[in-house]
């Protein structure tokens, strides 16, 4: 039965204690009302643990719809053919569930209501219509007072005792059903809540990152045993200096290799960040690229749970994930993640150029589902035409040979007609991968600003190449006074496949902290960018800064004096990080 569900038989389901159903009384339809997506179906289970009914079929009576994430009020309407709900049904969206639970006897269900409002739905002010039949639960909806008006002398009434009482025990309950139910399926609130208060220390400063949209706002990666303020010259548990625990204090080559005992972890892992990654869900993201990175750093093999549960950033639920792998060499929440058809649909979406989360789970609550449904129904902009019609294309990596031939055909036109002109292939390219998923190339001059390569960019080369034939569409272009790239499309001569190009134009005196940003990867970037800001600087594409200062939440009060920009080397000299080539900075 290993790594198996049972998903013919009947779900077992335990009634909390009466005093603990926060729900009673309640008639829940949820939207869609189905468990075929796991998260959905353990706050079902939750739901009715705690009191609720589940209604199946649509009728009089229900006093809760509960919306899964991703659907939106109007698409509950026009699945139920009904103008508009009744003013006494509550709306609210999935956390509601473990939100009640949690701080019911804190917060008031009306207050709760009211965070968990669904997307194109107005609050609706009325108490839910409780059955008459339940006096109790009627007073146990009732809004508890506020803390300002209770006496500091007052005991906690019966029902606060037991909605303190309820949220252990849905901890409890959420670790014993873990374990019945497949790893993974745990409910993503009290991960995230989690995962948030592990990296809320991390600062956000998303200001100087590109600003094409398909770049991730995530910013920086932390380490746990790394200074807290106060303490920048304390040591981190191995011994080592704080400063050891940044990727990229390291030399990184990739994945760790097929002699890392844990290889194939990692890989199955990788595989569950890329998903979640994909789902712009941050949080997990970086959960899972701290834990892979603690396993790779490890040199015997991890099998047990409780192994896995002393490597640094791997929580109870990696760990249990890491079990399952060894044994099963796979993870069901990566098969069910796999499974959900609409998630394959939305994740198809996705991997259309320039296309993010809003825009795909639009198309896929509007009920598209291919590419060629879209073509044919949807109303796209020309870029969206263009990112579906070379799906495959854009989705294909670039074996290194043509990025060189792209970067060949971009210098000589460019040097032809100025020979002091430098372009330099960057990205994955520097890094000195087989292929990539996109040509970047920096385009730069001696002593030139930004404004003089510019002209000569958008004037001059970009009309020539696209005469050639060679440059095919401007996709996301940036022609005012501080643009400084142009993403498009390039096709080799000969060739039909296209192949999405970014021209990035760096003026002289900003070239070595442009050649560190844009050789990357993002994680690098992240570590060391996070390594200058503890110093009390600040890096980003264009320089290396020092006294900033910043305020609570890390966030940057001044924006500092430069110190760097011109050399990329001296950027790390500075920042006491050894020398590291392109090759070593994969993490
Ligand atoms: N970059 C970054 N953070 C991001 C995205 C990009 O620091 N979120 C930097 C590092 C790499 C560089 O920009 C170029 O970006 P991409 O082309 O997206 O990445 P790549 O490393 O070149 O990988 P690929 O082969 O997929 O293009
Ligand atoms: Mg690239």
């Amino acid at each position: 039965m290993k790594g198996k569900r049972n998903k013919g038989k009947e779900e077992k389901i335990v009634k909390q204690p009466e005093a603990r159903q926060v729900f009673k009384g309640m008639y829940f339809y949820f939207y869609p009302n189905n468990t075929i997506n796991e998260v959905r179906r353990v706050r079902i289970i939750k739901a009715i643990e705690f009191g609720a009914e589940w209604v199946k079929d649509w009728q009089e009576g229900i006093t809760h719809v509960v919306v899964s994430k991703g659907h939106t009020y109007p698409h509950l309407l026009k699945f139920l053919k009904m103008p508009s709900l009744p003013i006494d049904i509550v709306v609210v969206n999935d956390d509601f569930i473990p939100g009640c639970i949690e701080y019911r006897g804190l917060m008031s269900m009306e207050t709760l209501k009211d965070i968990h409002q669904v997307e194109g739905h107005k609050t609706n002010m009325a108490p839910p219509d409780i059955p008459s039949s339940s006096p109790d639960t009627r007073r146990s909806l009732q809004i508890k007072p506020s803390k300002k008006q209770m006496q500091p002398s007052q005991t906690p009434s019966v029902t606060e005792q037991s909605s303190l009482e309820v949220a252990h025990a849905l901890r409890a309950a959420d670790e014993r059903s873990l374990a019945q139910l497949p790893t993974g399926a745990a409910d993503p609130l009290f991960e995230l809540m989690k995962e948030a208060k592990e990296l809320q220390e991390l600062p956000i400063d998303t200001e100087d990152e590109d600003s094409n949209a398909a770049i991730s706002p995530i910013e920086d990666d932390s380490d746990e045993s790394s200074p807290k303020k106060g303490s920048k010259a304390s040591a981190s548990r191995d011994g080592n200096s704080w400063q050891d625990n940044f990727q990229c204090m390291h030399k990184n080559t990739g994945m760790g290799g097929s002699d890392n005992p844990n290889a194939r972890t990692i890989q199955v892992l990788q595989q569950m960040c890329e998903y979640y990654n994909k789902m712009q869900d941050q949080w997990r993201t970086i959960a899972y690229r701290k834990a892979i990175a603690s396993l790779r750093k490890e040199t015997k093999k991890i099998s047990t749970r409780k192994e896995a549960r002393n490597l640094p950033y791997v929580g109870e639920r990696l760990a249990a994930k890491i079990e399952e792998i060894f044994f099963t060499d796979r993870l069901r929440r990566l098969d069910n993640a796999q499974q959900e058809p609409t998630d394959a649909v939305l994740q198809m979406f996705m991997k259309i150029y320039g296309v993010g989360f809003s825009q795909a789970s639009k198309w896929v609550n509007q009920g598209y589902r291919s590419l060629e449904d879209l073509s044919a129904r949807a109303k796209l902009t020309e870029n969206q035409r263009i990112g579906i019609r070379h799906f495959e294309d854009f989705n294909s990596r670039i074996p290194r040979k043509e990025v060189e031939q792209h970067g060949k055909i971009v210098r000589e036109t460019l040097q032809a007609m100025d020979p002091a002109f430098e372009i330099t292939i960057m990205g994955s390219y520097r890094r000195g991968m087989k292929d990539s998923g996109d040509i970047d190339l920096i385009i730069t001059k001696k002593n030139a600003s930004l404004q003089d390569i510019r002209s000569i960019v958008i004037t001059t080369l970009v009309p020539k190449l696209s005469a050639f034939g060679f440059l095919k569409a401007g996709l996301a272009t940036m022609y005012n006074d501080s643009g400084s790239k142009w993403h498009g499309a390039s096709v080799l001569p000969g060739s039909k496949v296209w192949r999405r190009i970014d021209l990035l134009l760096v003026p002289w005196n900003e070239i070595g902290a442009a050649m560190l940003y844009f050789t990357g990867n993002d994680i690098f970037n992240r570590s060391i960018r996070l390594l200058a800001s503890k110093k009390g600087m600040r890096l980003n594409q264009r320089g290396l800064y020092k006294d900033v200062s910043r305020g609570q939440n890390r966030q940057k009060l001044t924006e500092g004096t430069l110190v760097e920009s011109r050399s990329e080397r001296k950027i790390f000299q500075i920042l006491g990080v050894p020398w590291r080539d392109p090759v070593h900075r994969i993490c």
